[in-house]
């Protein structure tokens, strides 16, 4: 049986252990590897003449990256990783890496992003880069047991669709037998169908599908999104659940992910409660202040008003009451104001995290609504059914985990927290 290299100490007395070699280094009558699995890295020190031949063998042979397996004694050593190393008695190849490697995997070499994702597989054996997906891992788990807390219903919602739901020109088109489909750009329909069901409090992790052209360090054409609905809830109702979502999963991260952060040299600071709300016409205002190109209501904020609202607020924050002409139809117009409605986005200062809003509940409104945006109520017969019936008021929010763990990590690209991106130029791997 072999052992997670942390859990090897110097008071083992012999251990077996089986991992990628990291390192090499050959100093004559000594010769040096550090040997890595998922759990850390160990120095295996080699006295060339004092280990049986098929050691020396395998050791000469071996190329970096190949998988080994090690047994030996374990000694106490000052300057090597963890202060313990293991003078071997085996080793043998299990599986031999070519070389040379189409990436360095221990970053004496860097890589550019495009390479990195070519060999994802490779890239990803970087502690840098498995603590990323290790703490993703912590943020969807957190935020599952977060909303299983809080009585929600985890759903699945179908990813090849027949409407639009975000607007018609982000769309994916497929060849579905002898129908025209699409892939779908949110759970949004679907789960405000099951509001209709009494599902009242639901929710989805899943991926989205957006067809944008443009190429950018936030933006991907296949993206996850933590979906959430609730009825009998408002905009305020569904705003708070999403900040006490972000800050469990913040503290959640900080006391399970202490390994990880300290791979990625971060200390994670907990978002304050109740995050600063801010209206959409203020926050045009303040942007206004300082960005180039002024805006004026109706416009929607552009990366510079963001950074230049974020960067004066300087933690998470919301900007409310939205322009009902720039807002989907399903989000809800003020009645006393319809030209604003009660929707909302979620910021981190870098970027939008979160979109979300009480829903129209009225058939009638809806379609009203449906017909305002240039769409045909004809095309969501299905979805306006479910509102025909006894359908209840409802809020929601649509929250991407990619941006999630991007700002958490203060990570420069989107690309670093998804494992295979999907984006204007790549489709493999
Ligand atoms: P929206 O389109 O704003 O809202 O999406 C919600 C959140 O999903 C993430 N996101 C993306 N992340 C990376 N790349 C993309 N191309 C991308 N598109 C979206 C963002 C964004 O804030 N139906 C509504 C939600 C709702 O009202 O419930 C919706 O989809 O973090």
């Amino acid at each position: 049986m072999h052992l997670p290299i942390r859990t090897v100490t110097p008071e083992s007395e012999s251990a077996a252990i089986i991992g990628w070699v990291h390192e090499i280094r050959d100093l004559g009558g000594l010769m040096f590897f550090l040997i890595r699995d998922r759990t850390g890295i160990i120095q295996v020190t080699i006295p060339k003449k004092k280990v049986p031949a098929e050691v020396l063998d395998a050791a000469r042979d071996v190329s970096r990256e190949s998988v080994v397996r090690v047994r030996g004694r374990v000694k106490a050593i000052d300057k090597a990783p963890g202060g313990r190393e293991i003078v071997p008695d085996g080793l043998e190849i299990i599986s031999l890496a070519g070389s040379p490697l189409p990436l360095d995997v221990a970053e004496k070499v860097p890589a550019e992003m495009d390479t990195r994702i070519d060999s994802r597989f490779l890239d990803a054996r970087k502690p840098r880069v498995r603590a990323i997906f290790c703490i993703r891992s912590a943020v969807t788990c957190a935020a599952t047991e977060f909303l299983h807390s809080r009585g929600c219903i985890n759903i699945t919602t179908p990813k090849i669709v027949a409407a639009a739901t975000e607007g018609g020109t982000e769309l994916f088109p497929i060849a579905y037998f002898e129908k025209e489909a699409f892939m779908n750009q949110s759970p949004q329909l679907y789960k405000q169908m099951m509001m209709a069901a009494g599902f009242e409090k639901v929710f989805e992790i899943g991926p989205i599908f957006r067809a944008e052209e443009h190429n950018t360090i936030r933006h991907l054409n296949e993206a996850t999104s933590l979906d959430v609905e609730v009825s009998f809830a408002d905009h305020n109702d569904v705003m708070e659940l999403l900040e006490d979502l972000i800050v469990y999963v913040y503290e959640s991260v900080a006391g399970t992910c202490g390994d990880d952060l300290a791979e990625l040299g971060i200390s994670l600071s907990i978002p304050g409660k109740p995050f600063p709300r801010i209206r959409y016409e203020e926050a045009i205002e303040i942007a206004n202040r300082t960005i180039e190109d002024k805006l004026s209501f109706g416009d929607d904020l552009t990366p510079a008003a963001e950074r230049a609202i974020g960067s004066g607020i300087g933690q998470h924050y919301f900007i409310v009451d939205w322009p009902t002409d720039i807002r989907p139809y399903y989000a809800m117009p003020y009645p006393d104001r319809p030209e604003l409605c009660k929707a909302f986005d979620m910021m981190h200062p870098r970027m939008e995290l979160s979109s979300g809003a009480q829903r129209v509940h009225d058939h009638d409104l809806l379609v009203e609504r449906i017909r305002a945006k240039g769409l045909a109520p004809e095309a969501f017969e299905f979805y306006l059914k479910a509102f025909r019936y006894g359908m209840p008021p409802h809020a929601g929010w649509g929250l991407g985990i990619e941006r999630l763990v991007m700002t958490m990590l203060d990570l420069g690209n989107i690309r670093e927290a998804v494992l295979f991106p999907r984006d204007r130029h790549r489709l493999t791997p």
